[in-house]
């Protein structure tokens, strides 16, 4: 009775919790990517208008501590965030889980003046049973750097290309061929997000394909899809996350962390 009462318990109460990193360059549409998804899935959320999303400065510490269950509420937070020294200084010297980190204060480091997503926000979103937490990582070169730090406690990562950046796109090649070359993310589900579609002049899904072709083999045997999308208008992103979901989900070899819901 004890074990019937307390499956049920966990049926209704409790979610799985998966760590999703969203990776790209500067400018590929990773935070315009979260909002898009966090204002479709979830039913009360009041994201800001889309086409008003600059680079972000920074990050959100606060929303980082919230994700893990420490402070308030990360949903809401897309406005430009400042970096504290500690954390700079902390994330660059250590690195650090993708759940495990923060300090709190928000003083901008002297020795930075960043143009981009440092680590914000931070965002959930619930499918189901399963609870995707978001850590979109800036994409600029410096910050490249601090990647493969988060690559060991994800559950799966979103790779998001500027499909209008021909120029850019074998630098973006670049960075993804050096992400799926790490060991630490052996068998991590990758969903390459082909955006900003609705440009007509973008280029296709072939195309980079094409583009990519030689990380094919780097990719190896884990789940990989290259979802056409457009983080602005909202095409593809419902199938890219539905798919991210089924894949860590079914990957015994990372289990999700479980949270009773409050
Ligand atoms: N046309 C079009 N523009 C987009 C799309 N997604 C993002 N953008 C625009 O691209 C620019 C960059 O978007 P962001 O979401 O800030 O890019 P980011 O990858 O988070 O950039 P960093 O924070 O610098 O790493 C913004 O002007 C967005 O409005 C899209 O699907 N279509
Ligand atoms: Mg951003």
């Amino acid at each position: 009775m004890y074990t019937l009462l307390s499956g049920l318990y966990k049926y209704v109460f409790q979610k799985d919790e998966y760590c999703i990193l969203i990776l790209g360059l500067d400018n590929a549409g990773k935070t315009t990517f979260l909002e898009q998804s966090k204002t479709r899935f979830s039913k009360n959320y009041k994201g800001m208008s889309l086409s008003k999303i600059t680079t972000t400065v920074g990050l959100n510490s606060k929303g980082a501590m919230s994700a893990v269950g420490v402070g308030p509420s990360p949903e809401g937070a897309v406005s430009s965030f400042e970096a504290t020294s500690s954390w700079w200084a902390h994330l660059r010297s250590t690195g650090a889980g993708c759940c495990s980190q923060g300090s709190g204060e928000t003083v901008m480091d002297p020795g930075h003046s960043l143009t981009g997503t440092l680590l914000s926000p931070v965002g959930t979103v619930d499918v189901g049973k399963a609870r995707l937490m978001f850590w979109d990582l800036g994409g600029q070169e410096e910050l490249q750097s601090l990647w493969d730090k988060y690559y060991a406690e994800c559950h799966g990562v979103i790779y998001v290309i500027d499909s209008t950046d021909e120029d850019r796109l074998s630098e973006s090649k670049q960075a993804f061929e050096k992400m799926v070359m790490s060991e630490a993310l052996d068998g991590v589900p990758i969903l390459v997000l082909a955006n900003k579609q609705d440009v007509e002049t973008c280029l296709s899904i072939p195309d980079i394909k094409t583009a990519f072709s030689d990380c094919t083999s780097k990719i190896g045997r884990r789940d990989c899809l290259t979802q056409a999308c457009s983080a602005l208008t909202g095409k593809g992103v419902r199938e890219g996350i539905e798919w991210m979901v089924k894949c860590v989900v079914r990957n015994v070899h990372r289990p999700p962390r479980q949270r009773d819901i409050t």
